[in-house]
C-alpha cells in the first residue's frame, strides 16, 4: 500500500486517482463541516459547484433541503447556514439532507470522480480514517482541497496526521511529498503553532470565526468516516 498527496483541487489528474482510496481534505474548513454534519444525524450532503446548482436541485425537488456553504468564507444569501462547522449541531441538522457548495472543498470532491473510494476526511475523524484505509488496503491519494488552487499549509498537515494514525496500524510506502508532510506533522503535533501561518487560517481569524479554527483543529473528536458516492455524501 502506498500513500501519495495531490496539494490542490486544481492539481487532480485522472490517471493519478483512477481506482484508488481517495481522502478529500478541507479542514479550513469544508470537510471539518460535513464530518460534523453527518455525525450529528445529517441524512446526506450533495455537494454542488455552484449557487446556482445549489438552487436547481432545491427547486426540483419534493424533499426539503438545508442550504449550507460559503462564498467569500461567508454565508450564502437565502441560505439556511454558512461553512461554520459550530452551525450544523444535531438540532439543525438532524434528518436533514443538506446541499452544499464551497469554493475548495466541493470542488475537490467532486473532481476525484473515478476513485474506487471517495473518503471525506479532516482532523476530526483522521483516525477513524486511518483505520478504513487499513481495512481497505490499497493506494492511497490524500486530496488537499487547497486555497483557490494553491498549497494550503493546513490541509498538508493534516495530511501529515492522517498519514501518522496510519503508520501506526500498518507500514506503508511514502511517496516523497506523503514524507514530507508526515515530517512536518511530527514536528508539529500541536499543530497550531505551524497552522497559524496559513493564508487561510487568517482569513477565517479576521472574520472573527476564531472558535471555528479552534473546533476544526481538535483530533479525532468523530469517529465516522463519510463517503461520497453517486453525488451524495453518506
Ligand atoms: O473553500 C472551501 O471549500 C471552504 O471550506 C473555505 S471556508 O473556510 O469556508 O472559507
Ligand atoms: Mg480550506
Amino acid at each position: 500500500m502506498k500513500i501519495d498527496i495531490i496539494i490542490s483541487a486544481d492539481d487532480i489528474k485522472k490517471e493519478k486517482i483512477e481506482n484508488k482510496i481517495v481522502v478529500v481534505i478541507d479542514m479550513l474548513r469544508a470537510t471539518s463541516v460535513i464530518v460534523t454534519a453527518m455525525n450529528n444525524g445529517c441524512k446526506g450532503v450533495i455537494p454542488v459547484l455552484t449557487v446556482d446548482d445549489a438552487s436547481e436541485i432545491v427547486k426540483n425537488s419534493k424533499e426539503e433541503f438545508m442550504l449550507g456553504g460559503e462564498r467569500n468564507a461567508l454565508k450564502i444569501e437565502g441560505f439556511h447556514y454558512s461553512n461554520s462547522p459550530l452551525e450544523y449541531t444535531r438540532k439543525s441538522i438532524e434528518g436533514k439532507t443538506l446541499v452544499m457548495t464551497t469554493t475548495n472543498g466541493t470542488k475537490a470532491i467532486k473532481g476525484c470522480s473515478g476513485a474506487s473510494n471517495i473518503l471525506i476526511g479532516a482532523m476530526l475523524n483522521a483516525k477513524a480514517i486511518a483505520s478504513r484505509i487499513v481495512s481497505l488496503n490499497k493506494d492511497v491519494v490524500i486530496v488537499n482541497a487547497g486555497t483557490y488552487g494553491e498549497f494550503s499549509i493546513d490541509d498538508f498537515l493534516c495530511s501529515g496526521y492522517i498519514i501518522d494514525c496510519v503508520l501506526k496500524l500498518v507500514e506503508i510506502e511514502l511517496t516523497d511529498i506523503s514524507v514530507t508532510s508526515h515530517y512536518i506533522y511530527k514536528n508539529n503535533e500541536d499543530i497550531h503553532n505551524f497552522i497559524k501561518y496559513a493564508n487561510h487560517y487568517k482569513t477565517i481569524m479576521q472574520l472573527g470565526l476564531s472558535s471555528d479554527l479552534e473546533y476544526c483543529c481538535q483530533k479525532d473528536t468523530i469517529d465516522i468516516v463519510p463517503e461520497y458516492k453517486d453525488g451524495t455524501i453518506l
